[in-house]
């Protein structure tokens, strides 16, 4: 397959004036008309090809301006050469017949449970109907449904119905990748929204009957998100309708399509009883992020797909910034840099590190990364830092207003910025344009002053970028470091000041200090590197106590225990009395927010060691890992063994559940500690949890705790029982198994769940629950004798053929396999070439498997 690359992009031919559409619904034969007003642009005046794309279809009839005329499509669109085209603007018919039931690739219209549903991101509705289906092509819409099934949904506002049908327009231009449409036997929740100007827009969720009482929570969030993108960043709703449909078979989280926003049903009902605080977080912050994109993505769109982080990048920040504004800032840029760590270093440092704005594809799905989305997000933050706030407010309104209907570039967003600032943004462009994580070296000097005088204190900083595939050379990056001192009793000395990098080694001098301070470093994480430094345990403990930026008091506490297992791991120095100490005092500080001290409690994955000692040039040992991982536990449960108990009592509340952060950090810090006491009595303490649970945050945290130590048989057996009717929950009955099985059973207990009457490779979610249980079990899934890598590429093979999308993303979970010893590189090479190998594999698939080969 042919890889396309950004500096090929051309404008379009013509200019799509208008759109009519109309669907004859049908499971296995659906008609579509679609009537488009085309004329050449100006550029190809004087006759042009009309190049229109289009997969899957069955052309029934092709008319120009009338005329009846015979054209046969190839495998991938229609051709209509320039002698047939009218130099003027002309109306081009065609009718075609799509087959939703036998689409299990999710991607165009198909069906789940009776309903249909549509997903056109990135280049779905090519399998709709013929169409110059690229971002930069929008315009207005005008879609009839005729179907007998009772809720028939498209973009816009609805404009008439009758028995059998309902037509839409929707007024606002738009690419094809934001079309939309639902049919099927749908209830709805609704209320309303009054929007800044006073108009009065109608909200509705639509779900199966029976999931009304799991809507609530979504409404509330999405009223919450209308509300705050008016106060913070200027942006009114658009229409009179805005609806949500959930859907069960769905291989994104959700989509941002215009006026009908579609989500995987996970990321929309919850109710206390089914759904834990995570679940609540989550739904709350993806509600938010495609109700964000009503501006930043579609009135404001991305001219190709390489611009993905422009809408992507930008939303995920706003979300970040929303869930902070409702929740805890500190606390939640605490767990976005977490999985920023756990997912974004990990695919740099591999075979698909790419950079943010990637310069060519094979298969666009497979660049919904964690690169694109949550790395285009720190990008967004270092801007804000770099220029402050109310030039950051103010670059935005400018991109509003300049950009509101138009498909932009990166060019376009940091050049608002340029004129706002007269700063030349050239440099920091290279964090679009360049992969690769940026390590961060810093040593430091202290000149004590003459007696009676100040000393000076000096930072130096190195930075260096290791080579990603297809960029040996790296350039030296624009890095805004957020530093801060503190003195030897804890208090700060110097606050907050953000240091610019711009060189690839820099000094900075701290003068007037009357002592030698502590530095605290990278505050809030104001850059996305990897910091170096040979800081001593002492240091980072002292800083764990007293560092006054939370999240660096938090990192603290992450690199003593990162380094203290490290060293477990290497020979070095033992650090586990230093660590366990400071760790247990930080417990027993009721003064902290305990979401903040639940935190801080979690060590580094064993996926997060197997990175840290590849960094450092080790081999990581999965059981290894893992043992020492479970012995540092095992100290910090024994330190606070008398404690435990009564801490645990303490975070107890009779108020019924509320899924609010204060609730949500209780309960967090509460699973934690019974982690550790279950560790001390065997799971007395965890089974009488789960039994008293009345909310599925607590039943899954004692879960959790009993399946570790690998007990839980008979709770698992309970759960199955009371909540099998319910796909969402017994997904985490599935993901909790496939992750915490103990390392020796975790293959032949996958294939058991794979072959369990509840396992379905048709819906996504299941399939990653189960294998991404695998992946994520690390010490079972890198089994020496390679049986987790044979067992998850069966199964990518078997998935490939119905829904490669879903397949291509799951399959990354061997990206890791350079950090592994040679015997584990051969097992999973091997795995990859016997992808690669398979007859008729997917242009996704072969294009992952190819980019973690190459
Ligand atoms: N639905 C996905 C998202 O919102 C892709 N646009 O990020
Ligand atoms: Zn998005």
């Amino acid at each position: 397959p042919r890889s396309i690359w950004l500096a090929d992009y051309q404008p379009y031919s013509h200019v799509l004036d208008k759109a009519e559409l109309c669907f004859r619904l049908a499971p296995k034969g659906t008609r579509v008309s679609a009537r488009l007003h085309l004329r050449p642009s100006a550029a190809a005046r004087g006759r042009h090809v009309l190049r229109l794309d289009g997969e899957a279809l069955r052309l029934v009839s092709l008319r120009l301006d009338g005329q009846l005329i015979d054209l046969t499509p190839d495998p991938t669109g229609l051709t209509l050469p320039a002698d047939l085209l009218p130099d003027a603007p002309f109306v081009l018919e065609t009718e075609v017949l799509i087959d939703p039931v036998s689409n299990t690739a999710l991607e165009g219209l198909y069906m789940s449970n009776g309903m249909y549903c549509s997903q056109c991101e990135a280049q779905g509705f090519r399998k709709i109907t013929f169409w110059p289906d690229r971002p930069d092509v929008m315009t207005r819409y005008t879609v009839r449904i005729e179907s007998d099934l009772p809720v028939l949904l498209s973009n816009g506002n609805p404009t008439a119905s009758g028995p059998g049908w309902a037509e839409w327009h929707d007024p606002w231009p738009k690419p094809s990748y934001l079309f939309a449409l639902v049919a099927g036997d749908l209830v709805a929740c609704r209320d309303s929204f009054t929007t800044m100007s006073g108009r009065k827009v109608d909200l509705a969720i639509w779900v199966r009957a029976g999931d009304e009482s799991r809507c609530a929570w979504a409404m509330d969030s999405l009223i919450r998100s209308m509300k705050w993108d008016e106060e913070v960043y200027g942006r009114e709703y658009d229409l009179d309708v805005f609806n949500i449909v959930a859907v069960d078979d769905f291989n994104m989280g959700a989509m941002e399509n215009k006026g009908l926003n579609i989500f995987n049903s996970k990321f929309v009902l919850a109710d206390a009883e089914s759904a834990t605080d995570d679940d609540f977080a989550r739904i709350e912050a993806i509600i938010a992020h495609e109700y964000f994109h009503n501006w930043t993505g579609n009135r404001i769109t991305c001219r190709d797909w390489f611009q993905l982080c422009l809408k992507e990048g930008l939303t995920v920040f706003r979300d970040q910034q929303f869930s902070g504004d409702m929740r805890s800032h500190a606390v939640k840029r605490i767990e976005d840099v977490a999985l920023l760590r756990a997912r974004q270093f990990r695919e740099d440092q591999g075979p698909l590190a790419h950079p943010v704005r990637p310069e060519s594809f094979v298969e666009i799905n497979n660049f919904y990364t964690a690169t694109v989305y949550e790395k285009g997000a720190e990008l967004i933050a270092m801007l804000k830092t770099l220029v402050g706030d109310a030039a950051y407010a103010k670059a935005l309104d400018l991109y509003f207003s300049r950009h509101d209907g138009e498909a932009a570039t990166i060019e376009d967003w940091l050049k608002v910025f340029e004129d706002v600032t007269g700063r030349d943004l050239s440099q920091f462009k290279r964090w679009y344009s360049e992969a690769g994580t940026p390590r961060l070296e810093v040593s430091e000097a202290w000149e004590v002053g003459e007696a009676g005088e100040a000393g000076v204190y000096t930072l130096s900083f190195t930075q260096h970028t290791p080579p990603t595939p297809g960029q040996k050379q790296k350039n030296p990056r624009v890095i805004p470091i957020a530093v801060g001192l503190l003195g030897p009793n804890g208090d700060e000395i110097r606050p907050t000041e953000v240091l610019e990098m711009t060189e690839v080694q820099q000094s900075f001098r701290f003068e007037g200090l009357t002592a030698r301070p502590v530095p605290s470093i990278l505050r809030g994480f104001s850059a996305p590197v990897l910091l170096a430094r040979d800081s001593s345990a002492a240091e980072r403990a002292f800083l764990l106590a007293h560092d006054t930026d939370l999240f660096n008091r938090y990192e603290a506490g992450r690199s003593l225990a990162r380094e203290m297992l490290v060293a477990q791991l290497t020979g070095g120095a033992d650090l586990r009395a230093t660590w366990a100490a400071a760790l247990a005092a930080l417990i027993r500080d009721e003064s902290l927010d305990p979401a903040f001290r639940a935190l801080t409690l979690r060590l580094p994955s064993e996926d997060d060691l197997a990175q840290a000692l590849s960094e450092r040039g080790h081999l990581p040992d999965p059981e290894a890992i893992r043992s020492a991982r479970r012995a540092a536990q095992d100290l910090l449960a024994g330190g606070l063994s008398a404690d435990l108990p009564g801490l645990i009592a303490g975070l107890a509340s009779d108020r019924p559940f509320l899924p609010d952060a204060e609730g949500a950090g209780r309960r967090s810090l509460s699973a934690g500690l019974l982690a550790l006491q279950t560790r001390l009595d065997g799971g007395a303490a965890a089974r009488q949890a789960f039994d008293a649970a009345d909310n599925m945050t607590s039943a899954i945290g004692a879960l959790t705790a009993l399946l570790d130590i690998g007990a839980g048989g008979a709770e698992l057996a309970a759960f199955a029982a009371r909540w099998q009717q319910d796909r969402n929950v017994m997904d985490k009955w599935f993901m909790l198994q496939a992750a915490l099985a103990a390392p020796d059973q975790a293959v032949e207990l996958v294939a058991e769940l794979a072959a369990h009457p509840g396992f379905d490779l048709k819906n996504p979610n299941r399939f990653r629950a189960v294998f991404g249980g695998l992946s994520a079990n690390h010490a079972g899934f890198h089994r020496a004798d390679g049986a987790g890598y044979r067992l998850l590429a069966d199964w990518l093979i078997r998935l490939d053929a119905l829904n490669p999308q879903s397949a291509a993303r799951v399959s990354a979970a061997f990206e890791t396999w350079p950090r592994y010893d040679p015997a584990r590189r051969a097992l999973i090479t091997a795995e990859l070439d016997r992808i690669l190998a398979t007859p008729g594999l997917s242009r996704d698939l072969g294009e992952m498997a190819g980019r973690m080969r190459a």
